[in-house]
């Protein structure tokens, strides 16, 4: 057995079952242990952008990992975007690097390149193996890593060598390292703060996302008058009809500020302190009050859902609590594209049960509250800022959960950073729909110009606008084998989008909002 095969064996008793992968010759004796073991599912993304979106979205639905395969330092660095917005979301993520073979790297040959400067950069740890006997061990503990809590990026990197040279066995799969609980001095401590009666708000990220953890904090709002909020973007949160509705920091700043107004305290559950996606001049970076004190629930890592239940019976909340209903109703709009009707459009027909994956900048900026009484869903989202994530994440989730079906809600500026998805979708007969916000403009970005009091010039629309020549969605995604069509109304997209949710496999529908 060679190292290769060593690693991939290990990787599949250790519960990795999908590889996507971009491989190239590094990767050669990668590419044939996989051929000979059969069991690991190869799928391959056509950038490595989508690799590692994918990589993100099936693990953030699969709550295990996948492997990534990559070429080189090169082949890792354009998938650099995809690993940062899922170190952020903390998604679990095993990635493995072919490189030079070590005798080789002394010529320093084209591809050789700081792969561990590059792979530090995003990851949690960082590995060379140095000898076919060592690759298994390294990855058995790079699966280790990569599901310890709250979930970590690991990067081993492999040398042809290591991986073509006479090797051991595999190794057995590590533990996994369970959650951490907060000590009960921090529950009463809370609870005091919370029975204070001072208008307090409990921010909830992670593993608080999840049904559990959103009716034990809504067990202790109901009791203590505390109002909950998530985090500006989710990484994947629970919602729908029967589901506690909750509302997330806004994005403008102005407007948070607003929200968090006349707060005396912030608990943060798995969440860092409320600051703004960027400084302006004048404004603050936080966007809780000056005199809002902060006060930490559990770090990241911690079990929120136990901490939220110990919390919610410390203050003697009752057990059962009604879920309120909140937000719009859905139904089918009509007219032209609008954020909020699009919204309360997609809420009546969403099937139950769906992923939504959204990247829609712009055009989603209402869609989140209007979507609270659709059906029960989960809604996930790129927590790192890095546009281009819908595409390839939704495409991972779908993989991980083939009996549900993924909407895509991708802007078109950031759908053409990883639109190749679009083929994997259609490669693997994947049940995606996705709806493409056509403005043909950087929207966000005209309204972050606009807002400096200037107007755009000759240079800005140069750079924000995506006309000359228009983007064709319906040619696109059908040169990548995906079905599509082009609507321009409310009632154009409900059609298509009732006909696309009624049928199986990957559908795209262009939304014309220009
Ligand atoms: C990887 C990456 N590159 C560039 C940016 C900067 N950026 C933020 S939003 C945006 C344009 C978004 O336009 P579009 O996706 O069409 O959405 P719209 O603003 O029109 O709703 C850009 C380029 C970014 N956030 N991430």
């Amino acid at each position: 057995m060679n190292g290769a095969e060593s690693l991939i064996r290990t990787l599949i008793a250790s519960g990795i079952e999908v590889c996507f992968a971009n491989a190239g010759t590094s990767e050669i004796h990668f590419v044939l242990a996989l051929d000979k073991i059969e069991r690991m599912r190869c799928i391959l993304g056509m950038a490595e952008t989508v690799v590692t979106g994918c990589a993100d979205g099936y693990a953030r639905m699969a709550e295990k990992p996948a492997m990534t395969l990559l070429h080189c330092g090169p082949g890792f660095a354009n998938g650099i975007a995809n690993v940062h917005n899922a170190r952020r979301a903390s998604t679990p993520m095993l990635n493995i690097i072919g490189d030079q073979a070590s005798f080789h790297r002394p010529f320093d040959p084209p591809l050789a390149a700081d792969a561990e400067g590059l792979a530090r950069a995003v990851s949690h740890w960082v590995r060379r193996s140095g000898t076919a006997q060592q690759v298994s061990s390294d990855g058995a503990m790079a699966v280790q890593v990569a599901r310890r809590p709250p979930g970590q990026i690991a990067t081993l990197i492999v040398p042809a060598d290591v991986a073509w040279s006479e090797a051991g066995g595999p190794a057995a799969a590590l533990p996994v390292v369970p959650r951490p609980r907060v000590e009960p001095e921090v529950l009463r401590k809370v609870a005091r703060i919370l029975r204070s009666g001072e208008p307090a708000m409990l921010l909830l990220n992670g593993q608080a996302l999840g049904e559990a953890g959103l009716f034990a904090a809504h067990r202790i709002a109901h009791a203590t008058g505390a109002k909950l909020r998530t985090p500006t973007q989710v990484p994947r949160l629970a919602r729908g009809r029967g589901r506690v509705p909750i509302e997330r920091v806004p994005y403008v700043v102005d407007t948070a500020i607003g929200a968090l107004a006349g707060l005396k305290h912030v608990i943060l559950v798995g969440a860092k302190p409320p600051m703004g996606f960027f400084a302006y001049p004048g404004k603050p970076s936080l966007m809780t009050p000056r005199d809002c004190a902060i006060t930490v629930l559990t770090q990241p890592e911690q079990d929120a859902v136990a901490a939220l239940q110990g919390l919610a019976d410390e203050i003697g909340a009752p057990r059962v609590v009604r879920i309120e209903e909140k937000g719009l109703k859905p139904r089918i709009a009509r007219g032209p594209f609008e954020s909020e009707a699009f919204g309360m459009t997609l809420a009546a027909l969403l099937p139950e049960n769906a992923i939504v994956a959204d990247d829609s900048v712009t055009s989603g900026r209402s869609v989140f509250p209007a979507t609270f009484n659709a059906e029960p869903h989960d809604w996930i989202q790129s927590t790192g800022g890095a546009i281009g994530h819908a595409f390839p994440c939704g495409t991972g989730a779908a993989v991980a959960c083939p009996d549900r079906k993924v909407v895509c809600l991708q802007a078109d500026g950031a759908g053409m950073y990883s639109l190749q998805a679009l083929w994997t979708q259609a490669r693997e007969n994947l049940d995606v729909v996705s709806v493409v916000f056509a403005n043909r403009v950087y929207k966000i970005l005209f309204g972050e110009l606009r807002a400096t009091g200037a107007e755009p010039g000759v240079a800005s629309n140069s750079l924000f606008d995506l006309g000359r020549p228009d983007l064709d969605w319906v040619a696109l995604a059908k040169g990548m084998g995906v079905e599509a069509v082009s609507v321009d109304s409310l009632e154009g997209f409900a059609d298509t989008f009732r006909s696309a949710c009624g049928r199986r496999g990957p559908f795209l529908i262009e939304f014309q909002i220009f």
